[in-house]
């Protein structure tokens, strides 16, 4: 792991991996629910698949069976998937380390998820925050089921690979919490199966603020495109964002989330893309404006995301490679899960398959 500098503490400590027999695995997922992603998914999540990929044997994956919870448009569906694992690779996910797979050609998730929902209350999935917030706007009447259901599908993919961390931002928290209830459950009610998974999330950069209203969460689906910096935008308008973001009354630059939520989130961003530290920011800005320094922060911005933009346009033009990454991602994928679901099956008392090859063994 890179040394830990302010903006990549994360919350939890991270023991050395372990010595011999195969680094510890790490796996998270991204729904491919826009066009591009964002500074927040970066900066919340994906930086850190990129680190962790080091010293774990990481397992991430296009969560396009969780994109289709909500409404949406199949050709678009598939083109964000593609998309979405070409920016992978683009922003440094090197598929020499890790498997990069496509959820829904992994039939193990969603059989695991199947018998986890048999150990979810639904008065337990109600009370996910994330239910309640999509489902509010139509109400929970015409909300799917697969919304409801959404974090036992996401508790299933975690589970099956038995990692110890799953880099995501600060609004996953609770769906881990559901994830190691359910391992707990199960493991106590059969036999212990399932390894208790660690969120890993960073305590500077957890929660990306919208640049318009900074105390929301930057988010694809709640943000106007004004309060989103989408990675593959052109790069001036990028810069244009950050040049109107909105700034707190005063004039200094001052790291204070409660009195200064703008400025605070601009000197997080700045901070994380040139790894310098914020009382570093706040010194060099002492006696400058606003002005000066979202033009510099503008300028950063356009650096990171100029070269992010061109690689992943370059490797969009090569669909034959994008599908041969996700071939060799999905065999992968499918041997660890299958391994597991195996247990799982075994455990809650369904017949085996090949129960003709041999005794079934019990246990
Ligand atoms: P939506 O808001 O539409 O639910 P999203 O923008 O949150 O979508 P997801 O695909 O749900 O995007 O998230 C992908 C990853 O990025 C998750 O690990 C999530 O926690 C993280 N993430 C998303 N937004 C932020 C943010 N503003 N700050 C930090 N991390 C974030
Ligand atoms: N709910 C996640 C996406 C997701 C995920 C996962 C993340 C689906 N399955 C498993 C980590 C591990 C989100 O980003 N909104």
């Amino acid at each position: 792991m890179s040394s830990a500098s302010p903006t990549t503490q994360p919350e939890v400590s991270v023991p050395a991996a372990a010595a011999g027999g195969g680094r510890p695995r790490v796996l998270s997922g991204i729904q491919p629910t826009a066009d591009s992603f964002h500074f927040g998914n970066y900066l919340g999540a994906l930086r850190q698949w990129v680190d962790l990929q080091i010293d774990y044997q990481p397992f991430f994956f296009i969560a396009d069976m969780h994109a289709i919870t909500v409404d949406y448009d199949p050709l678009v569906l598939r083109e964000r998937t593609l998309r979405a694992a070409a920016q992978l690779l683009a922003m440094g996910v090197d598929p020499e380390r890790a498997s990069i797979f496509v959820q829904s050609q992994v039939p193990a998730h969603a059989q695991g998820a199947w018998v986890l929902q048999c150990l979810t209350g639904v008065g337990e999935a109600r009370r996910m925050t994330q239910f309640k917030d999509k489902s509010a706007k139509g109400g929970e009447g015409s909300a799917s089921v697969g919304l409801l259901t959404y974090p036992i599908l996401q508790a299933a993919d975690i589970l099956l690979y038995r990692p110890y961390y799953v880099p995501v931002g600060a609004d996953q928290r609770q769906h881990l919490e559901l994830t190691r209830d359910l391992a707990q459950r199960f493991n106590s009610r059969y036999k212990k199966t399932f390894r208790l998974p660690e969120p890993y999330i960073l305590k500077a950069t957890g929660k990306i603020g919208d640049l318009q209203e900074p105390t929301a969460k930057m988010s694809k689906s709640a943000s106007s495109p004004s309060g989103i910096i989408e990675m593959l935008d052109e790069p001036t308008l990028s810069a244009k964002k950050i040049r109107s973001a909105v700034t707190d009354s005063g004039s200094e630059i001052r790291f204070d989330p409660e009195e200064k939520p703008g400025v605070s989130n601009l000197l997080t961003i700045y901070s994380a893309l040139t790894q310098r530290s914020v009382p570093d920011l706040e010194e060099e800005y002492t006696g400058k404006g606003y002005g000066d320094f979202k033009k510099d922060l503008a300028e950063v911005v356009i650096d990171f995301v100029t070269p992010f933009r061109d690689r992943t346009l370059e490797l969009l033009a090569d669909q034959a490679y994008l599908s041969e990454i996700l071939r060799q991602g999905r065999e992968r994928a499918n041997e660890v899960a299958e391994a597991t679901l195996r247990d799982v099956y075994q455990r809650v008392g369904f017949v085996a398959a090949d129960l003709g090859k041999g005794p079934a063994s019990i246990g």
